[in-house]
């Protein structure tokens, strides 16, 4: 290759970074009634490489919002129809305070200073006013959707550094580290309230057969089956946690002993129906609750529902003991 040559290969690639950078990925919600306005920035969007959807009014744009995720909204101010801009900007605000969730730019012809403060009032992140210029235009538009990208990357990180740190990942539901925060929670509010609260605490049974006729991994297999059904026979205010290898635990809030005892007949038939893995299945369950006007720990009903359980083995398994 001659000089020239080996240039020409460095300037294009040059040129490729350079576009590469100009080129940002998102959906951007547009509302403008003004077709030459929408006419200049919809090619401003797209060579951004935006994907944009346009609407001339602010109530389709409203029902749009609805309908997808934007990484930015971006509104002229003064639409015609019975929803203006600032309408849909402070409609949008109600949903979502959140700046860094759902960003929004506003576009306006009348850039006076009583306007613009109006605006960052019902909270829009940026403005811009018309007529709007390319430079100008890119340099906010990058900004807010880096901003906003950025913010959910840091939000899926945080919720998958939580599963990792909360969740048993065998079996799906919440493992031991999770137990004395939530069980904190759940036993304080219930004595000072003096709400019920119950505890029922389940043990496989002759799990260690299941293991030693189908090896470790189907016995693996079983417990995330268990799991999952037991994540499915939850309330949202119910906490299920893999307490250990197979003694699985489940903390009631605003659940009564009487419930509680019937909830645990209603998961020892669900085990027993089950079959994970073409396997038969049963297990021994105890129940136990908070006595009406009584302070108690988890540890005062975990020792009572344990006691339990035993008892339930020694009578066969297989069944509930309250
Ligand atoms: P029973 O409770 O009815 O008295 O009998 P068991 O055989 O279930 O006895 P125990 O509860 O003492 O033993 C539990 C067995 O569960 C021991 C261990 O090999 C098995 N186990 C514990 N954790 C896991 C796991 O994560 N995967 C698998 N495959 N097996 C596990
Ligand atoms: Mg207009
Ligand atoms: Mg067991
Ligand atoms: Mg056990």
């Amino acid at each position: 290759h001659s000089k020239t040559d080996i240039e020409e290969l460095f300037n294009q690639a040059a040129r490729f970074v350079e576009e590469d950078e100009q080129r940002i990925s998102g959906r951007v919600l547009y509302v403008e009634d003004s077709s030459v306005v929408a006419h200049v920035m919809l090619k401003i969007l797209e060579r951004l490489g935006l994907e944009v959807d346009h609407y001339t009014s602010a109530t389709d744009a409203y029902e749009a919002f609805g309908r997808h995720a934007y990484d930015l909204v971006i509104s002229d101010i003064l639409v015609e129809g019975e929803m203006s801009g600032m309408g849909l900007v402070s409609r949008i605000r109600e949903k979502f305070p959140d700046k860094a969730r759902v960003p929004i730019l506003a576009v306006s012809g009348m850039d006076d200073i009583t306007r613009r403060m109006e605006l960052f009032r019902l909270g829009v992140n940026d403005f811009i006013s018309k007529p709007v210029i390319e430079e100008e235009v890119v340099a906010r538009v990058s900004n807010l959707i880096s901003n906003k990208q950025l913010f959910d990357q840091v939000r899926a990180q945080r919720r998958h550094l939580y599963e990792l740190a909360m969740i048993d990942q065998l079996t799906g539901l919440y493992n031991r580290n999770s137990l004395s925060e939530f069980a904190k929670k759940a036993f304080s509010e219930a004595n000072r309230h003096d709400f019920p609260l119950s505890l029922i605490l389940i043990d496989l049974d002759h799990f260690k057969e299941i293991n030693d006729t189908h090896g470790h991994l189907t016995g693996d297999e079983v417990l995330a089956s268990i799991g999952e059904m037991l994540k499915n026979n939850c309330r949202d205010e119910d906490f299920a946690v893999r307490f250990g290898g197979e003694e699985l635990m489940l903390i009631l809030p605003h659940c009564t002993h009487e419930d509680a005892v019937q909830r645990a007949e209603e998961l020892r038939q669900a085990v027993e129906t089950l079959k994970p893995s073409g396997i038969p299945m049963t297990a021994s369950l105890g129940v136990t609750s908070r006595p009406h006007g009584r302070e108690v720990s988890m540890e005062d009903l975990f020792r009572i529902a344990d006691k339990a359980v035993y008892q339930a083995k020694e009578k066969g398994r297989n069944q509930v003991i309250a």
